[in-house]
């Protein structure tokens, strides 16, 4: 087995690893003898097949009693490991809080195993990193989990008065746009995400030609709605200008449209903007950031209820609606209330595969339309597509039993 994960470690071009390891319930004798610490580091070299470089340290400090123990520390060829040993002043049991870091690839199970029987231990944590350039969904962290992309660089790092961004050149999905720790899109399959925000309503309504994009400052959801030839005003309300120039400058592919005649940029709250719009739009598709920070009004039912006045008698509007299984509490909240504010409402998913959980979805909520009637003539006209196709507008709304069961959606 270790041979197996040392390929893999190979294989992803790693430079080193950390496993930090945690006992607990351990033995006090132990963990108080400087002798057994020591021989603990020699033994777990020898085991791991690190090579130590001259004799460990093993000291005595700390001036609180939380904090006083033994902190060992020994250098090895390849880096070094390092551990801190105490009594803990509740439970009275001995602890160990050890790091063992190396570019030589080892077992962290073993060593663990092996630090938890070496100390009489009860139980312990343990966490192994691969030291790689990589960045993590911070929203997603909150969850446990986080997708991790390999990064080559990071090309732009700016705060406005609304928001975190930063730019990386990603390994393998292009350059990739970020605000507040949230990933908002990749080179990579951006085109997912805003084909399918788009397309979807401008199909399903017979004849728009007022569409409002509210958010979507990298300009991908104003790319897809200029396709249509029919649309005749595109008008973006994006809080934040800092997304609109990072995108011309770092994603010219997906801003393309932004300059177009038929667009006119508004940099306003749109939740704000909405409030002063009547009846005028035929849809409007919401492009926001997720459910937390400057985008958190977004998904309230005051807003809702301004978007549908805001539209026509005959009017659509779809919403990015988060992931179908992260979010379901929230999802079930937006389908009671959507359910009164319009006649129709759906939602619909698509796979995104550097979205969290490789999902993103939409809320669509419509005053006459039904999303399974759309223009078939109309889609094969439009150029450039990649996602969207007539089978997948039907089949983005085939929802899981789970999701339809929790949230009656
Ligand atoms: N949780 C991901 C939500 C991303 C929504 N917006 C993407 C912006 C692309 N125009």
């Amino acid at each position: 087995m270790i041979e197996a994960s040392k390929k893999e470690y190979e294989k992803i071009k790693a430079w080193g690893m950390l496993t930090s390891l945690d006992i607990k319930g351990c033995d006090t004798e132990k963990v108080e003898d400087p002798e057994a610490i020591k021989k603990w580091i020699i033994d777990l070299c020898e085991l791991i097949d690190m090579k130590r470089f001259g004799e460990p340290t093993v000291v005595r400090f700390g001036e609180e009693k939380r904090v006083e123990g033994y902190s060992a520390f020994q250098l090895i060829e390849t880096s070094a490991i390092s551990g801190h040993f105490g009594i803990d002043e509740e439970t009275g049991e001995g602890y160990g809080y050890i790091d063992i870091f190396s570019c030589k690839h080892f077992d962290p199970w073993k060593a663990a195993e092996f630090t938890k029987e070496a100390f009489g231990g009860k139980d312990y944590k343990t966490n192994t990193i691969y030291r790689k350039a990589s960045y993590q969904e911070k929203n997603e962290m909150l969850k446990g989990r986080a997708i991790s992309i390999g990064i080559k660089k990071l090309l732009h790092d700016e705060e406005s008065q609304y928001q975190h961004m930063q730019i990386f050149e990603t390994d393998y999905f292009g350059k990739m746009m970020t605000l507040d720790g949230a990933i908002m899109l990749t080179e990579y399959d951006e085109f997912v995400y805003h084909e399918m925000i788009a397309h979807v309503p401008l199909l399903v309504h017979p004849n728009p030609k007022k569409v409002l994009v509210i958010g979507g400052g990298d300009g991908g959801t104003v790319r897809e709605v200029a396709k249509h030839k029919g649309v005749e005003e595109i008008h973006m309300c994006e809080i934040d200008k800092m997304v609109v120039d990072a995108s011309k400058k770092y994603f010219p592919t997906v801003s393309s449209a932004l300059d177009g005649p038929r667009v006119k940029i508004f940099y306003e709250d749109g939740s704000k903007f909405i409030k002063e719009k009547k009846g005028y739009y035929d849809v409007v598709l919401v492009d926001s950031t997720d459910p937390v920070g400057p985008a958190e009004p977004l998904f309230r039912e005051d807003f809702y209820k301004d978007l549908r006045d805001a539209t026509a008698e005959d009017g659509i509007v779809v919403t990015q609606s988060e992931s179908m299984f992260y979010y379901r509490e929230l999802l079930k909240k937006m389908g009671e209330f959507n359910r009164k504010i319009y006649t129709i409402y759906k939602y619909y998913n698509a796979n995104v595969p550097t979205y969290p959980s490789g999902v993103i979805g939409f809320s669509f909520c419509s005053k006459k339309y039904d999303p399974m009637n759309f223009d078939e003539k109309r889609a094969a006209e439009l150029k450039e597509l990649k996602y969207y196709t007539p089978e997948i507008h039907k089949a983005a709304f085939v929802l899981p039993k789970f999701f339809k069961e929790e949230t009656g959606v």
